[in-house]
C-alpha cells in the first residue's frame, strides 16, 4: 500500500490534532455515538495512545471499545478527485464512520488501512467517528490470554477479580488507541495504485524491474533521478527495466536515495529509493555481497506520554544515539513500526528486521488456557481445545506488511513471529504456509526468519527447518543461570556451538539483564548497571568464538512500559538507556564495542 504523499496529481490533509474522546461504558453503540456528536468528550491527542494522557485506572487500564470523534471539511476542488480516508494505525480494532456512516472496519493495530469516502461526503462540515477496541485475545495479533493470568501479571494465588482486563500474553503495555496519523489524501479518478521496483546488481549498473498496478486508462511511464535532481534512468509501460549506471548504493551507515517518479495519465507519484541487495550464503547474511555484521537492538515505539503514538522527535533521537554507539541495525520488535521511522532508517542507512505483530503465539507463557481446564492446551491444539486461532489474521498482517514496506531499502529480512511455540506439537504446520507466503509475496525475496525462545528443547524448533536466518533470544544469565555468570557461559557456549553447526548464519535478536538506573555495586550483582554490562562481556565472549554467528542485537534498546507483575519495575528495565533516553553503564560498554566492530567482514 502506497504511503500518501502531495504531488502535482494529488491533495493531502493530515487530521492529526485535538479530536474529542469518550471511554465506552458498554452503550456506545446502542446509544449510536457513531451518528452525531459525542456528549461531554473530552479532549484527546491523536496520534497516541490515550492510556497515559488521562490520569487514572480507567484510562490506563480500560477494557474495550472508546470514541474518537472531530470534524473535516474538504476542499470542493479536492472534491472532484478521487478523496481517500487513511489511518495508518489504530490499535487494535476499529470501526470508522463518516457522517454516522460505516465506511470501513478494520482488525490488527499496526498496520494501515483506507477507505474511498467520496461518496458520503457532504459539502461543508463532515462528521468523523473512529471506534477503536483494544481487546485481544486467541483470534488476535498479539495475543492475549483468554482466562486471568496473563505472562508477568498476577501473583502466588488465584485471582477472585471480577473486573474485566486484558491480559497481554506478550511483554508490552497494551498501548492503544489512534496510534499513527489519519489522513486525507485525493488521486485523480484514473491513479496508481502500487509501485513495486526490485533491483539487482551487476558491477557498477543496476538493473531494476518495475511494475505500477493502476485503476483506469492511460499512459505510464516511470523515472529515476540523482539526489541532485539528475536523470538516472527512465523507462515507459506499466512493466519494464530500468538501468542505473554507474549505480551508487544504499549501504549501512552510507545511505543513497534516489527520487522515483512514477506516471499514469494525470496522476504523479513520488518517492524515494535505495538500491542494495541483500543474500544469505553459507553461514554469512550479505548487504551489496559483503559479510554484514548486525550490532544494535530490539526496540519498542514506547515513550512517554505517547504511548505507542508516533513520535518523531523521539524517532530521530533514538536514530542519533544508535549512531553514537555505533550500532547499525535494529529489529521491529514486536509490531511493524510507523512508516515515518522506516522512512528515516532508509534515509539514515540503519538496516530493520521487520516483524509483524505475531507475538504471544505461545500457550507455554502466561498460563492463559493451561490453566483454566486444568488440562495441557498446546498452542496449536485446535480451536475446540483451545489452541490459537490467528493463522488466517497471521496471513493478512504478513501480507499487509510486506504490501506496505516491500520496496525499502532498510529491510533486510522479514520476521515471521516473535518466541512463538516453535517447538511443540503443530508448530511446523502452522508456519510452512506462512514462510511460504512471504515467499511468495516478497518480490526481493528477502530472507525469513522466525524469531525463537529459549527453551530446552531448542533441536527441536521448527525454525531450524524453517528458517533462511536464525534469529535467536537468549537469556543465559538473566532467566537462566541469573547470578552466575560462570555457569552462564558454559550453558551458551553449549548451546551456540549448535547452532553454529547448522551452516546457517545466526543472530541473537534478544539477550539482555534488567537493570535498574542508578543501582551500583562493587560485586556485579543482579539488578545492578555492573552487572548489565559483565552479562554483555560473558555472552560476547561466547559469540565472538562462533563463525556463523551474524549479529548482536540486545534487549532492549530503552527502558519500556509492560503490564504490572512481579517481575516489572515500573515496566521492563532491560533498556540499553532508560526510558527517557539516559545511558546506563552498559551504553558506554557497548559503545566501546560496537565502534571497534565494522558493518562488514567482521567475521570475513
Ligand atoms: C522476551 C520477549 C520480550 C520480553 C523479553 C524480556 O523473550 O521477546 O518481549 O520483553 O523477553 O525482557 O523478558
Amino acid at each position: 500500500m502506497l504511503y500518501p504523499v502531495l504531488t502535482e496529481s494529488r491533495g493531502l490533509m493530515d487530521l492529526s490534532g485535538i479530536w474529542d474522546f469518550k471511554l465506552d461504558d458498554g452503550t456506545g453503540f446502542e446509544a449510536k455515538w457513531q451518528e452525531g456528536p459525542l456528549e461531554d468528550p473530552m479532549p484527546m491527542a491523536v496520534p497516541s495512545s490515550y492510556n497515559d494522557l488521562k490520569e487514572g485506572e480507567d484510562f490506563r487500564e480500560h477494557y474495550g471499545w472508546v470514541f474518537y470523534q472531530r470534524t473535516f471539511s474538504v476542499p470542493a476542488y479536492m472534491r472532484s478527485q478521487r478523496v481517500v480516508l487513511r489511518m495508518a494505525a489504530v490499535t487494535h480494532f476499529a470501526r470508522v464512520y463518516v457522517n454516522g456512516r460505516l465506511v470501513c472496519q478494520h482488525k490488527g493495530g499496526f498496520l494501515p488501512f483506507e477507505a474511498e469516502i467520496g461518496e458520503v461526503l457532504q459539502p461543508g462540515e463532515n462528521r468523523l467517528t473512529i471506534a477503536v477496541d483494544n481487546r485481544i485475545d486467541h483470534s488476535t495479533l498479539p495475543v492475549g490470554s483468554e482466562s486471568p493470568g496473563g505472562i508477568l501479571s498476577g501473583g502466588f494465588f488465584p485471582s477472585k477479580a471480577s473486573k474485566k482486563r486484558n491480559h497481554p500474553n506478550f511483554d508490552f503495555f497494551n498501548y492503544c488507541g489512534i496510534t499513527r496519523p489519519v489522513k486525507i489524501y485525493t488521486t485523480p479518478k484514473h491513479y496508481i495504485s502500487d509501485v513495486t521496483l526490485v533491483p539487482s546488481v551487476e558491477g557498477s549498473r543496476a538493473v531494476i524491474r518495475y511494475e505500477l498496478e493502476t485503476e483506469g486508462e492511460g499512459e505510464a511511464s516511470i523515472e529515476i533521478r540523482t539526489r541532485q535532481g539528475e536523470l538516472a534512468a527512465q523507462a515507459s509501460g506499466k512493466s519494464g527495466t530500468l538501468v542505473i549506471d554507474p549505480v551508487t548504493l544504499w549501504q549501512p551507515g552510507k545511505p543513497y536515495l534516489y527520487q522515483v517518479t512514477a506516471r499514469f495519465g494525470e496522476d504523479v507519484y513520488t518517492m524515494t529509493y535505495g538500491v542494495r541487495t541483500v543474500e544469505v550464503k553459507g553461514g554469512k547474511f550479505l548487504i551489496n555481497g559483503r559479510p554484514f555484521y548486525f550490532k544494535g537492538y530490539g526496540k519498542h515505539e514506547d515513550t512517554f506520554p505517547a504511548g505507542r503514538g508516533l513520535n518523531l522527535p523521539m524517532n530521530v533521537k533514538d536514530i542519533s544515539l544508535m549512531k553514537w554507539q555505533g550500532a547499525n541495525s535494529f529489529r521491529t520488535s514486536h509490531y511493524p513500526y510507523s512508516e515515518e521511522m522506516m522512512q528515516l532508517c532508509d534515509e539514515e542507512g540503519i538496516v530493520v528486521i521487520d516483524e509483524v505483530p505475531a507475538v504471544g503465539i505461545n500457550l507455554n507463557f502466561g498460563g492463559g488456557a493451561n490453566f483454566k481446564t486444568g488440562e495441557k492446551v498446546h498452542t496449536f491444539d485446535p480451536v475446540e481445545k483451545g489452541g490459537i486461532r490467528t493463522q488466517e489474521h497471521h496471513k493478512e498482517v504478513i501480507r499487509d506488511v510486506i504490501a506496505r514496506d516491500k520496496n525499502r531499502a532498510c529491510v533486510v529480512m522479514w520476521s515471521i513471529a516473535n518466541e512463538a511455540d516453535s517447538g511443540g506439537p503443530g508448530a511446523y504446520e502452522y508456519f510452512k504456509p506462512l514462510y511460504d507466503l512471504a515467499r511468495e509475496l516478497d518480490p526481493q525475496k528477502r530472507p525469513r526468519t522466525m524469531v525463537s525462545v529459549q527453551m530446552g528443547n531448542y533441536k527441536e524448533d521448527c525454525t531450524i527447518r524453517l528458517s533462511d536466518v536464525f534469529c535467536l533470544n537468549r537469556y543465559y544469565g538473566w532467566y537462566a543461570c541469573g547470578g552466575d555468570l560462570e555457569a552462564a557461559e558454559a550453558m551458551c557456549r553449549e548451546e551456540m556451538t549448535f547452532w553454529n553447526s547448522l551452516g546457517k548464519p545466526f543472530l541473537f535478536t534478544e539477550y539482555g539483564a534488567d537493570t535498574v538506573s542508578g543501582l551500583h555495586d562493587t560485586t556485579p550483582v543482579m539488578w545492578t548497571e555492573e552487572y548489565q554490562v559483565e552479562y554483555y562481556k560473558v555472552n560476547h565472549r561466547v559469540v565472538d568464538e562462533m563463525e556463523n554467528f551474524v549479529g548482536e542485537q540486545v534487549w532492549n534498546f530503552a527502558d519500556f512500559a509492560t503490564s504490572q507483575g512481579l517481575l516489572r519495575v515500573q515496566g521492563n528495565k532491560k533498556g540499553i538507556f532508560t526510558r527517557d533516553r539516559r545511558p546506563k553503564l552498559a551504553a558506554h560498554y557497548l559503545r566501546d564495542r560496537w565502534t571497534k566492530i565494522p558493518d562488514f567482514d567482521y567475521k570475513p
